[in-house]
């Protein structure tokens, strides 16, 4: 199982519409087709989608994962789990609890997020199938992130739980991949390198 879910983290894109300059269901089918190992649907924040608009988008993005044979996570919204038949979940430290969450998913991939030593320490580490950490650098997709961690907390979390699967996040580019990787993460995750690029074939290879 963890073996499955670190290679499915290695290159896991994240986006919803309110990310996108063009259509996301172009965006996602061409970042697919390029390689991407997961997709989160994260319908959050100024501009985004709700109610059937935002079912109707999660169809269509569910659907292209299904095509590629992908992991298809749904962020923090547990009524589009079941509806789209999502493959898992990516919660926040504000939302839902991850103890509730697994009884209410037993079979699910179940994501969370964690930003320092207080909240890896204050988590059910155990009941999550991956830790997405950061930010690792800066970051202007998510308004209200945390202070960036750096490469050298995803080193001291790798030590500190040697089979965690972890995908690093924040400011992930082409540029900095690499060095994400070699801090011992699983792998990155990343918005505006795909979603703002300007050839997402070239940025999803060279991630
Ligand atoms: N979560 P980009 S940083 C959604 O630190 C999200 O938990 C973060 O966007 C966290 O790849 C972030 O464009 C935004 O930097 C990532």
């Amino acid at each position: 199982m963890s073996l499955a879910i670190k290679q499915s983290l290695r290159k896991y894109f994240i986006m919803g519409s309110q990310n996108c300059d063009g259509d996301p269901v172009q965006i996602l089918e061409s970042a697919a087709s390029a390689g991407i190992t997961a997709f989160q649907f994260r319908e959050k924040g100024v501009g985004s989608l709700t109610g059937d608009e935002k079912l109707e988008l999660g169809k269509q993005l569910r659907s292209i994962c299904r095509h590629y044979k992908i992991p298809f996570i749904v962020n923090d919204d547990i009524e589009l789990v079941d509806a789209l038949d999502a493959d898992g979940l990516h919660v926040g430290q504000e939302d839902q609890s991850v103890e509730e969450l697994r009884k209410l998913f037993p079979n699910k991939i179940i994501g969370l997020s964690v930003s320092n030593n207080f909240e890896v320490t204050n988590s059910p580490i155990s009941w999550v199938d991956y830790v997405g950490a950061g930010p690792v650098f800066a970051t202007k997709t998510k308004e209200d992130s945390k202070a960036v961690v750096g490469l050298e907390w995803i080193i001291s979390l790798r030590e500190q739980f040697p089979n965690l699967p972890i995908v690093a996040i924040g400011g992930i580019s082409t540029k900095n991949a690499a060095s994400v990787l070699n801090a011992g993460a699983d792998g990155v995750s990343f918005i505006s390198a795909v979603a703002k690029a300007n050839d997402i074939k070239k940025a999803v290879n060279n991630l």
